[in-house]
Parts: C-alpha cells; structure tokens; sequence
C-alpha cells in the first residue's frame, strides 16, 4: 500500500526530472524578456551606483537570478503576495513597485519606497502586495506563512510567495512554519533560491540534504525541483503550486535551482568559486539569453530587441536621475514611522 506521504507527492507532481517545458507564447516571451531585462539594467545601474558612493549599507544584487521572480510573478494574481530576505530589488520590480522608488531608496532619498530610511533590504508595498525586504536570514518564512494564515483566515482565495535561499533553508524557523502550515494547510508557496551558495559557503559544505525539494517531506508538503534559469519551467512550476494552494491542498515548496553571477553583497572577494565556474553558467545558461535566442530563432530582429532594451535602459536611468536629485528626508522624518 502507498503511503499517505508518496501519494500526496505523486498527486502533486514531485520528481526531480527536467522535462522540457510548455512554450511560450510571442506575447509571454516578450513580457517575460523586458520584466527580466529591467531588473538586470536596475541592478548592473545599483552596483555602478554604489561604486560611485551614492548608495551606502548593504546591498545585495540579484543579477542571474531574474528568472525566478518573473516566471513565478506571471503565475500569480492580482492579490497574491509576495516576501522575501535582503536581496529584494528583483522582487519589487516584478510586483510593479516602480524603478523610481526602489533607486531612491538605495541612495537615502525622501522619494524612496520607505522615505529613504529603510535602504536595500528594507522596503515594502501595501499596494503591490509586497511586503519585504527582511535583513534577518529566515524571518520572512514565519511572517510569508502568517500572511497565508490570514487569507485562509479572510477566506479568500490569494496565496502567498514566501523566498528564501539555500542557506535561510538550514533556520529553525523555517520548519516550524513548514509544520504549522501543512497542519492548517495554509496558501503558502515556499520558494528556495538555490543559488548554490550562502554568503561564501557552498551548498554542500553546509547542507546535510542538498535536494531542497525534499525538506518538506517529514512535514507531508509536496516539493519540486525547478530549473530557475528558464523563465518557462519557473513559470510552469508556479502554475502548478498556485493551482494547489487555490484549491485548498495547503503549502507547496519549489526549489529554484538558479545562480547569482556577482558576490554575495556588495564588498565580496568572491574567492570561494573560480571565474570559470560563472562564466561557464552565464555562457550556457543565462535567463535572458535563452529568451534572446529563442525570440531571434523566431525571426524577431536584432534591431526589434535591441528597441525593448533601449526603452528599459531609459527607466533605469530615469531612477538613477531622480535617486541622485531628490531630496533626503527632513532630520524630522527620524521621529516618524517607528515604534516608540
Ligand atoms: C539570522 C541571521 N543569521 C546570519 C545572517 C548573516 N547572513 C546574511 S546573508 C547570509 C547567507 C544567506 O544565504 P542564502 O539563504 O543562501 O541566500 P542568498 O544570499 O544566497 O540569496 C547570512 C549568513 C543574518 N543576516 N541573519
Ligand atoms: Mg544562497
């Protein structure tokens, strides 16, 4: 007889095979091409930025990794929501927070999504449903399963994305979140990026179960393993562990295997890995080239996609332009908005 834990498995799909996935549509292609290519020119503007001393603290960028967030965004609906740890600035500009305000708040300005006080790790969107940026490795796990505790709650149908990296996956946390969301079988999609490394320790120096698909599996939550570099099978995975939650069944976990192409944070030396082993990644798998190339393979002209990147290139500098010019916050703003 199968046991309860491998039918709810084999119900939900868990295998760890890459089967090809469902093509896009010219339209879904497009969208997925400019949403990924404005998070790659916002973070290669940010770093340049910070070279330049305008953006201070820490900042982590997402760059390699865009994938994730804009294929699991286009499974979502309005209402949805989403939270994640420090390396945030991809996720907000996949909900449609607006370039502008994610700059400036890097660079301390009043304009910024938090008035300028918050910086990089620390920015929220009531209206887009994104509610952080959380510096503390995990603590987004417990408060994305709050947020599902409330929809199911209210009764209403939303689910809720819940990031995390492959290091946040060895926090105490984050299982008891796992245990408390498959006994109430909460909307919550557990979403790990692994990008292979936590800081300069490698998935394999710290991890004693490195296929995090499975770290749902004393907890009877389904768990697959998605090939985050292609915007398609990101996207195909999202469907399915929306479908999921919308239809009751509780949490579902999708492990991203994705990369991130610069350092942990802004002052990494990066000695951990070689050059190779990023070129070799940005060489054969970079998300956005395999959109690139299957567009021209398509007949979309150079000249066409070039277009879409001139256009995302003026938004970004757009924000750059009003992240150095607008005002910093008012020395009075440093009494408002906290808890005293
Ligand atoms: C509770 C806690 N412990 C340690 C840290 C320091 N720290 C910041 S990021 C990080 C690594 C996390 O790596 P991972 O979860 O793989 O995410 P990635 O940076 O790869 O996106 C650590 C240990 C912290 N911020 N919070
Ligand atoms: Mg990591």
């Amino acid at each position: 007889m199968a046991s309860p834990k491998k039918s709810v498995a084999k119900e939900a799909g868990q295998d760890k095979a890459h089967r090809s996935p469902p093509e896009f549509t010219r339209e879904q292609e497009l969208t997925a091409l400019r949403d990924m290519l404005l998070i790659r020119r916002f973070e290669e503007k940010a770093g340049q930025l910070y070279g330049m001393g305008a953006i201070g603290g820490f900042c982590h960028l997402y760059i390699g990794q865009e994938a994730v967030v804009v294929g699991m965004q286009m499974a979502l609906k309005k209402g949805d929501q989403v939270i994640t740890g420090y390396r945030d600035h991809g996720h907000m500009l996949a909900c449609g927070m607006e370039a502008k305000g994610v700059m400036a708040e890097l660079t301390g300005r009043h304009g910024g999504y938090s008035k300028g006080k918050g910086g990089s790790m620390h920015m929220f969107s009531k209206e887009k449903n994104f509610y952080g940026g959380h510096g503390i490795v995990g603590a987004q796990v417990s408060l994305g399963t709050g947020l599902a505790f409330a929809n199911s709650y209210r009764g209403n149908d939303f689910v809720s994305l819940a990031y995390f990296g492959d290091g946040a996956s060895n926090q105490g946390q984050v299982y008891e979140s796992f245990n408390m969301a498959e006994l109430w079988k909460l909307p919550v999609i557990y979403v790990i990026e692994n990008n292979r490394y936590a800081m300069g320790t490698s998935v394999t120096r710290s991890s004693a179960q490195t296929d995090f698909s499975k770290r749902g599996d004393s907890f009877n939550i389904p768990g697959k393993q998605v090939d985050g570099m292609d915007v398609r099978a990101v996207k195909a995975a999202g469907d399915e562990a929306v479908a999921w939650c919308r239809a009751g069944k509780g949490p579902f976990i999708l492990e991203m295997q994705t990369y991130r192409y610069r350092g942990h944070s802004m002052s990494d030396p990066a000695k951990y890995r070689t050059r190779e082993e990023v070129e070799k990644i940005r060489h054969d798998q970079d998300p956005i080239e395999q959109v690139r190339n299957r567009l021209l393979a398509a007949k979309m002209s150079e000249q066409e996609l070039k277009a879409i990147d001139a256009e995302v290139r003026e938004i970004v500098n757009a924000s750059a332009d009003f992240a150095q010019h607008d005002p910093e916050p008012d020395a009075s703003e440093l009494y408002t908005d906290i808890y005293r």
